[in-house]
């Protein structure tokens, strides 16, 4: 087999994109049902991806590439449990978490199911013991505070979701999120916070996770300080984990663990017991309304033909931008302040499964592939960064996102905000030419010289691609499916790059030099660095034997 870019399809788009010379304001005059061409809707979201600058050529020439790489193979292979993570030997089978059809899925001969269910019906137990006030803390009281200590893919998904489904929050409850190893973060969550009445939730599967471990022992010093019982220990800890034995080394009972299994990737692991924080706080039907819209999404992506299917047309429109328009950053941009940390999330997902270079077989690829992913809520990230979109030097594909209906309809805020959101789709598809800033200016009443020198700062060169993404509102099932889209997207883009999107060996280098320099910061014998390493190392012992 050549290699990609040889491939008769991937050639064919090569061929395709030398003769699109349109500009996509041009290519919504030239064809008025470019919407109607370029739209689909599935488990209640609709997708408008008409400001990607192709044509129907450009989308068949797509689904070619799409078929020829084999996806929907491929994605048959997932969902019945393959080991398609070779470097890491394992199933991906996130979608047998929110298998609400609850038909067997079978993995090398055992229906993974009846563990699933056990799974929910332990998280279903103790979320209703806590949220209904029967979990007491060690003085008897109930539980007010839960705090989630996890990192990465056990911190990221509930934080996420608990910000983006806090109107069905628990009135009474608070959650809270630790994860940097910077004693800040756990000091600044605990300090407002009741021994008494906090639970802690540790969420890591392997148990082992520095970060997380050190963020836990500091949590059960402060605990056990109130408490003056170490018996405290099993009424305010649980951990959702896959590691038993290091879990009670750590002091939890075993009946205080939720576990579930390796083939739910870190990343992909908010629809597992990992999302147990996110299930104390909103309850277990809200939770498994979540996992009902992500199913939806799954079946969505089972069963509907690629020209309609949503994950697979988001998949092509940023290949089709990142390789062949040669874009290398895409902005999450949701107009929906609850989805504050869905950019931070995405940006896991993505560029954890798709910042790889090496192909499925080991080869070093000559294509791009996962781009820089970014984002913050419209209409702040107006006043800041899309000035970069609408003007700079890179050349940034975004989505925009939006419910059409808002859970607080406050006076005329929520068509304010979905006006910003159109304008900016808009304004980037359309740009500004020099005439009509000219015209702008000269209606204005500027004198000539004035007008020379301000119109190239006036001009906005346009063509810059937008999907849209629409829900009703954001509900937990909106939430889900919209995820569980993300997900598929980034899968299909794995596939079509030939990439494994599920190992994540690019974290560990990091962890691996970090533990000789820490000893190193503890006293040990020096190892040999580079003499920027070494240099900084002499300066911060220069100021910490000042300071002690
Ligand atoms: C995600 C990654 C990574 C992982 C964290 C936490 O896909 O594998 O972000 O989730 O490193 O790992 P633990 O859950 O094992 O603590």
């Amino acid at each position: 087999m050549g290699t990609l870019t040889q491939s008769p399809a991937w050639q064919r788009l090569l061929a395709h994109k030398a003769s699109l010379g349109s500009h996509l304001r041009d290519l919504f005059e030239r064809d008025t049902q470019r919407f109607e061409h370029f739209s689909a809707s599935g488990a209640g979201i609709f997708l408008d991806y008409s400001k990607n600058r192709i044509t129907r050529e450009t989308l068949d020439c797509l689904i070619a590439l799409a078929r020829q790489q084999d996806v929907e193979a491929w994605r048959d292979a997932m969902l019945r449990g393959d080991r398609i993570n070779t470097t890491e030997n394992r199933a991906v089978l996130h979608t047998a978490l929110r298998n609400r059809s609850n038909t067997p899925v079978m993995m090398e001969g055992l229906d993974v199911m009846p563990m699933v269910n056990e799974g929910l019906a332990k998280m279903r137990a103790f979320s209703e013991a806590v949220r209904e006030g029967q979990w007491t803390g060690f003085s008897g009281k109930p539980i007010k505070d839960i705090v989630n200590i996890g990192i990465g893919g056990s911190d990221l998904g509930p934080c996420m979701a608990a910000e983006a489904l806090k109107p069905y929050g628990h009135p009474d409850l608070s959650v809270h999120f630790v994860s940097n190893v910077d004693a800040t973060h756990i000091y600044e969550t605990l300090r407002h916070l009741d021994p008494a009445t906090t639970l802690f939730i540790v969420s890591s599967k392997t148990f082992t996770t520095d970060e997380t471990l050190t963020n836990a022992a500091s949590a059960r010093t402060w605990l056990i300080g109130a408490s003056e019982d170490p018996g405290a220990l099993a009424k305010h800890f649980v951990a959702v984990s896959t590691n038993l034995s290091e879990v009670e080394r750590f002091g939890i009972p075993a009946e205080n663990m939720f576990p579930f299994e390796d083939w739910v990737g870190g990343r992909y692991s908010l629809w597992s017991p990992i999302g147990l924080s996110l299930a104390v706080f909103i309850g277990m039907d809200a939770f498994e309304e979540m996992l009902s819209g992500a199913h939806e999404m799954d079946i969505h992506f089972r069963d509907t033909p690629l020209a309609k299917n949503l994950p697979v047309l988001l998949a092509l429109m940023g290949i089709w931008n990142i390789n062949f328009e040669g874009m290398s950053a895409h902005a999450i941009l949701p107009y929906d302040q609850y989805l504050a940390h869905l950019p931070a999330y995405l940006q896991q997902l993505d560029m954890e499964s798709n910042g790889k270079t090496v192909d499925r077989q080991g080869r070093p690829v000559n294509y791009a592939t996962g781009p820089v992913i970014f984002g913050e809520p419209g209409t702040n990230g107006q006043h800041a960064f899309y000035q970069l979109i609408h003007q700079g030097w890179p050349r940034i594909s975004a989505d925009i996102l939006f419910p059409a209906l808002s859970l607080h309809p406050l006076a005329d805020h929520h068509i304010k905000l979905l006006a910003n959101a159109l304008a900016q789709g808009e304004a980037l598809m359309r740009g500004k030419t020099a005439e009509e800033a000219r015209a702008e200016l000269v209606a204005a009443g500027l004198p000539p010289e004035t007008i020379g020198r301000l119109l190239p700062h006036k001009i906005f060169a346009g063509n810059h691609p937008t999907n849209t993404l629409m829900v009703d509102r954001m509900t937990p099932r909106r939430l889900g499916a919209l995820l569980a889209l993300y997900e598929h997207k980034i899968f299909v883009q794995g596939i079509i790059w030939n990439i494994n999107s599920f190992d994540q060996w690019g974290v560990e280098l990091g962890k691996q030099l970090a533990k000789p320099l820490l000893a190193e910061l503890r006293g040990s014998q020096p190892q040999p660095h580079d003499s920027s390493t070494a240099g900084l190392f002499r300066e911060i012992a220069k100021v910490r034997s000042r300071a002690i």
